[in-house]
């Protein structure tokens, strides 16, 4: 029954196909963007035809977006522009377009355009760049020398060519980075470092329509500011630094020490032999401290005393020791009776920073044995530390302040 039905169905569709269908010929551009133009469709018409109608859907969807009357056409070439409009004027949303011919009356169209992309809006991202630090140092001295930058996805489309761009105050695009993520040395694209300030991060997107779109910004700053090692040599008067005494009984204190004029500063201690008494009777101990303005990084510390022992003693066990508030830092040292510099604490960087980070004070003592004796001329700190310091600001290369006594 259906190879007899069929035909009769296809002759009695027969009237409402129009007489000859329309040729299209391209669609130019093929792709509508903010600085394309219109977009031209043309076709040719094979015979006269009255009132065209052009009609604009997006690709697999029925609703028109727009329309035009072409009127009545004669035969031959013929064609229509489309701004990517709808007919109310509004840019229509990005995809596929395709514009279809017809004639007034009929439900059949002509002919169907080639496709048309509408790529009007440029990639972009909602959020800035991520950055791993609020500031850079550029400065190649290990301290914070770059920033990772990591860039946002676009969101309005995928694919879209990423690279990182940093602007300054002015707006000005002073370096870039293709990717989606960069790590910046704080230097402009011709390796010169940038000048201190406050610089803003973004990134930028090119859709493969060469569209052109950014992230929000993010402020990042640029640091003059170098990390440099300082020296500090302090001589410490054993008067004036001294925090306190210990006179067992048979111990005894002289200040000045008893040698004569050189010595009017210093602080002498003995103990006499053979004592009679507890524990402690026969020791004496001038105790210290000292501290020193905060500094970025401690990289070593050195403590010296300069005095002499009790030449004609076989028992001079003057010692010296060193500690912190809270705990021993160094080793007890036996101080030689001969007159000189001796070293009693020598930290190392790593010792140091252990023992000295957020805790700018040291004490130390020299304690004098039974039977022993020894003249306290002077003490020297030297600490050497790394800070942050401006070039060009003013009195970057000043000494730091001295040691204080502590208390
Ligand atoms: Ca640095």
């Amino acid at each position: 029954m259906r190879r007899t039905l069929a035909p009769a169905l296809v002759l009695a569709l027969m009237p409402f196909v129009a007489a000859s269908p329309a040729d299209a010929g391209p669609s130019t551009p093929s792709v509508v963007t903010p600085t394309s133009g219109p977009v031209t469709f043309s076709f040719t018409l094979p015979e006269a035809l009255n009132a065209v109608v052009l009609e604009i859907r997006r690709t697999g969807t029925t609703t028109v977006v727009a329309s035009a009357d072409l009127g009545d056409l004669l035969p031959g070439a013929a064609s229509a522009t489309w701004d990517a409009r709808t007919a109310t004027g509004m840019p229509v949303p990005d995809g596929t377009y395709v514009a279809t011919l017809r004639a007034a009356g009929s439900e059949t169209p002509l002919a169907d355009t080639s496709n048309v992309r509408v790529n009007l809006v440029a990639p972009r991202a909602t959020v800035a760049p991520a950055v791993s630090a609020t500031s850079v140092f550029p400065w190649t001295d290990g301290y914070r020398d770059a920033v990772t930058i990591t860039g946002p996805a676009p969101v309005t489309e995928t694919g879209a060519n990423a690279s990182i761009q940093v602007l300054n105050a002015a707006g000005t695009v002073v370096w870039s980075a293709a990717g989606s993520s960069a790590r910046w040395t704080g230097r402009t694209s011709n390796g010169s470092i940038a000048p201190a300030g406050t610089y803003r991060v973004r990134s930028r997107f090119v859709d493969s329509d060469g569209l052109v779109g950014y992230s929000p910004t993010r402020a990042l700053t640029v640091s003059a500011k170098r990390l440099v090692t300082r020296k500090m040599v302090e001589k410490v008067s054993p008067r004036r630094y001294a925090t306190g005494v210990y006179t067992g009984k048979c111990g005894k204190t002289f200040a000045p020490a008893r040698k004569g004029k050189a010595w009017k500063k210093s602080v002498g201690i003995a103990s006499r032999h053979k004592c009679k008494g507890g524990k402690y009777s026969g020791l004496v101990e001038a105790q210290f401290g000292a501290w020193w303005p905060e500094a970025y990084d401690v990289r070593s510390l050195k403590l010296e005393v300069t005095g002499a022992g009790h030449t004609k003693s076989k028992r001079n066990w003057a010692i010296g020791y060193s500690r912190k508030k809270n705990g021993t830092l160094g080793k007890d040292r036996r101080l030689s009776h001969r007159s000189g510099t001796r070293t009693m604490l020598s930290l190392s960087a790593a010792g140091a920073r252990a023992y000295l980070t957020n805790r700018h004070e040291l004490y130390w003592g020299v304690a004098a044995l039974e039977g022993s004796r020894y003249d306290i001329k002077a003490f020297r700190i030297t600490i050497t530390y790394r800070t942050l310091v401006d070039p060009n600001a003013r009195g970057a290369h000043a000494v730091p302040s001295s040691v204080q006594p502590v208390g």
